[in-house]
């Protein structure tokens, strides 16, 4: 049996405040179906795929304008054609979205659809960057630690498409466990969206390798855990902050196989052989061989 799946990371350029779920659903719909043409198995879409990122402004409290940002169903009325288009289509897909459950809380969600349009899984996002309180010197706020939860899920990974197939969520991609943790369950391809600006206002010095350092840490869980990976942005201006690109399809060498050259939506795709991770996770990193999980406890033990 074939262990070929091709991936298409669906770049989007800027989703607008006034954009309305039906806006971004026809963008998505429109990747997903020249994804498909393309010959795609599997369309991954960026973070908060649905909406503007709605976390660099401040709300006071819980208003009704802050609710409004989150999905409470999914499929619902309006994101429902996409999960039909999957079905119609025979593709499967991985999306971002900010998620309300029906007790209360809110995550940074990925979901991981099926080709028959069945729901597969999810991972709720566990490092959430930026800050709590009102920052209002910053040109622009970044306040995911406010507005959605520390992930509940751990780091899941899903029988799917063939292989084993884990998410990680934008700032996740930033940190070696994140991909360790999925790679400990055999992971051999990691769906990634995020929305990157160019400027950190806390270290601007840093905003010149913003795409340098999207790809370094995206090839370099790719190679260490012998996996494939799909990063795909939210790109271009959007509300006036600038977000990087970059979007591309990493094969287990580290090597980026497909890329996004510009700020809007467009396609990366590249057919994955899944056994190409087979030499790496018994070799170079043979886990049970070479870890030495022994001497890691500061790992666990300290922030
Ligand atoms: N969405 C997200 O996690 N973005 C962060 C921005 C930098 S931290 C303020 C990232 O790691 O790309």
């Amino acid at each position: 049996m074939s262990r070929v799946v091709t991936v298409a990371a669906a770049q989007l350029g800027p989703i607008q405040r006034d954009h309305t779920r039906a806006d971004a659903i026809e963008r998505l719909l429109a990747q997903m179906r020249g994804a498909a043409e393309r010959g795609a198995d599997l369309v991954v879409f960026p973070e908060l795929a649905l909406t503007t990122f709605f976390p660099r402004w401040w709300y006071e409290g819980d208003s009704a304008e802050l609710a409004a940002w989150y999905e409470t169903e999914l499929p619902s009325a309006d994101t429902k054609p996409l999960w039909e288009e999957a079905r119609r289509l025979r593709v499967g897909f991985c999306l971002g979205f900010a998620e309300a459950t029906p007790d209360g809380h809110r995550f940074n969600t990925s979901v991981l659809v099926g080709p028959d349009g069945t729901e597969i899984g999810r991972y709720r996002k566990i490092h959430l960057p930026g800050h709590r309180e009102h920052e209002p010197r910053r040109g622009f706020q970044h306040l995911e630690k406010r507005y959605f939860e520390t992930g509940d899920l751990g780091f899941p990974v899903y029988a799917a498409f063939g292989g084993t197939v884990g998410m990680l969520i934008c700032n996740d991609r930033r940190w070696p466990e994140a991909y360790r943790m999925l790679g400990l369950q055999g992971v051999e391809l990691v769906c990634i969206g995020y929305n990157t600006p160019v400027h950190n206002p806390p270290a601007p010095e840093h905003d010149r390798f913003g795409d340098f350092h999207n790809h370094l840490v995206m090839q370099a869980g790719a190679y260490q855990n012998g996996t494939f990976v799909v990063g795909t942005a939210k790109a271009g201006t959007e509300e006036g902050v600038d977000h990087i690109g970059g979007s591309c399809v990493i094969h287990p060498s580290g090597a980026v196989i497909a890329q996004c050259t510009g700020l809007g939506d467009e396609l990366a795709v590249a057919a994955c052989d899944l056994d190409d991770c087979i030499s790496y996770k018994a070799t170079v990193f043979d886990f049970d061989a070479h870890r030495r999980p022994d001497q890691y406890g500061r790992l666990t033990d300290t922030t």
